[in-house]
């Protein structure tokens, strides 16, 4: 094989597998609160991203192929070089540790025990008192209204006046720290995005209408542009300018390390060393 050859055909190999080795790769569905909570954090650090829409109208997430990566036959998934993840606020915290210097930190790095410990509170928090309620209530009135059926007027009200008295220890809390994690921005305070997000469409000011707390943390939160580029369903493309080395380093490189190697070999064979 001449020099001359290899240009022909070694940007296409370099950018295949710089995409497949290296972009993460994000299985979900582009209006689905919990792909939404973690394209939020995709977009708060940047991170370039593949997505692979799943086809709910032909049950994709139940089929045999799909239940292999996610045994849940849930959305979403992420392979990042390899390794596959799911559930979507572990998906997260790994890329709040794996990206932590890049664009706000979103989680604790340091060893600082007790901002770990603070910030473990506020993501617990969210789970058993935020997202319990908050979710049930959206997905009620959005399961029924997909089928063309009136709400449950009388559950809604219940989830809500539950939420309500959370949200009152919210004020509590947000009334000592900025955030819910402590007083930085975390993954714990985007984790209530999605389903906060849809209260009001469902028909719950709930939000709003609480002390200034919840309501300035809440309008924090909520109008971060990373959440609002995601909000109305995940782009299918990043829309972030993608930082990417130019293909002409990856053409040079291949090159010189072709001549290295062809001039070892000939080195080798006139010195007639074993190859
Ligand atoms: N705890 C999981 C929940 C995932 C989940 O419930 N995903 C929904 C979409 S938001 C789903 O796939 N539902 C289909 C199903 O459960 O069959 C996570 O946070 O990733």
């Amino acid at each position: 094989m001449g020099l001359t050859s290899i240009p022909r055909y070694n940007h296409l190999f370099f950018k295949r597998a710089h995409q497949s080795a290296m972009v993460l790769q994000l299985y979900g569905s582009t209006q689905s609160t919990c792909t939404k909570r973690v394209a939020v954090v995709l977009y708060e650090k940047q991170i370039p991203y593949e997505f692979h829409e799943i086809d709910w109208t032909k049950n994709e997430h139940k089929s045999p192929e799909y239940l292999e990566k996610q045994v849940f036959g849930q959305v979403p998934y992420i392979v990042d070089d390899g390794f596959l993840l799911f559930e979507s606020r572990a998906i997260c915290r790994y890329l709040a540790f794996k990206y932590a210097d890049k664009g706000p930190r979103l989680i604790p790095v340091s060893d600082d025990l007790k901002a770990i410990a603070l910030f473990e509170q506020g993501a617990s928090i969210e789970q058993a008192n935020f997202d319990v309620f908050a979710a049930k209530a959206v997905l009620g009135v959005l399961s029924k209204k997909m089928r063309g059926l009136a709400p449950d007027a009388e559950l809604f009200t219940s989830l809500i006046e539950q939420l309500d008295t959370k949200l009152k220890a919210y004020e509590v809390i947000l009334g000592k720290q900025k955030y819910i994690g402590g007083d930085e921005l975390s993954v714990a305070d985007l984790f209530h995005l999605p389903y906060g997000a849809l209260l009001a469409p469902c028909g719950s000011n709930i939000l709003s209408k609480q002390g200034p707390n919840v309501t300035r943390w809440w309008n924090d939160i909520s109008s971060r542009p990373a959440w609002k580029t995601v909000e109305d369903g995940v782009p299918l493309k990043p829309t972030f300018q993608i930082a990417r080395l130019p293909l002409r380093l990856y053409r040079g490189t291949i090159i010189i390390l072709y001549i290295c190697i062809r001039w070892n070999l000939q080195l080798r064979e006139a010195a007639k060393l074993p190859t």
